[in-house]
């Protein structure tokens, strides 16, 4: 190992442990109130906090550090539309499933029908690609890793900056997602992971009474 392997952390920040205590505690308070939201405001946002957002997620840890993620940003009413128009029909099946009883009598309390009309109303829509694969600069192919992690991790701390940055968002999985490579034009090494409509809250914006477990009954100290 030669000393230009590694660096030092420049700035790392050591707080008292009352401080530390605090801010988790802050940290806490501030998430609990975090909701999915499937209501927006056509209110239009700065594209520079989008950006901020992205810049945060992407510090995410990864598999090998191959960053195993394409974050495709759609500002475009008419490519918003083709996205819904797909996103409907295809959730519209979903509904009608009669295999898919049970799952359906598990989103009753969540309210969801096949409408999507957010995937419009959003100022922007964050349509997260995984990648299984990709090509370095001599067009090898080079492996992922824990692809499902990484882009799942990536996600977590982009819906952590929308929140901190005083936005909102839901996490959007369509039914079946292939429309979207054709839609943004995406190579077949890309998967759909997730659709993130990013906005302010319509102001009649309602959310579903929705408890979440209690740390008891989820965690386990040894
Ligand atoms: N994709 C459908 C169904 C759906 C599935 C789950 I799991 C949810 O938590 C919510 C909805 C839809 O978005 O309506």
């Amino acid at each position: 190992m030669t000393t230009k392997d590694f660096t030092s952390l420049e700035k790392y920040a050591e707080y008292s442990s009352p401080e530390m205590l605090r801010r988790s505690q802050k940290f806490y308070e501030n998430f609990s109130r975090r909701r999915s939201i499937r209501h927006f405001s056509s209110r239009n946002i700065s594209k520079k906090i989008i950006e901020n957002c992205l810049r945060a997620a992407v510090t995410s840890p990864s598999g090998a550090n191959k960053q195993p993620w394409t974050l495709a940003v759609v500002a475009d009413k008419s490519i918003q539309l083709k996205i819904r128009k797909n996103a409907e029909k295809n959730e519209k099946e979903f509904y009608q499933n009669p295999a898919a009883k049970e799952w359906h009598d598990d989103l009753k309390e969540l309210k969801t029908n096949f409408r999507k009309p957010f995937i419009e109303q959003a100022p922007y829509l964050i349509v997260i690609f995984s990648q299984q694969y990709s090509w370095d600069k001599n067009g090898l192919k080079q492996k992922h890793y824990y692809v499902p992690e990484s882009v799942g991790i990536m996600t977590g701390i982009l819906i952590s900056a929308i929140h901190l940055a005083g936005l909102v968002t839901v996490t959007y999985t369509p039914s079946k997602s292939a429309f979207l490579n054709t839609i943004l034009k995406r190579p077949k090494n890309e998967k759909p992971f997730m659709i993130l409509p990013v906005g302010y809250p319509a102001e009649d914006a309602h959310v579903p009474n929705i408890k979440k477990k209690t740390l008891d009954e989820m965690t386990i100290f040894y």
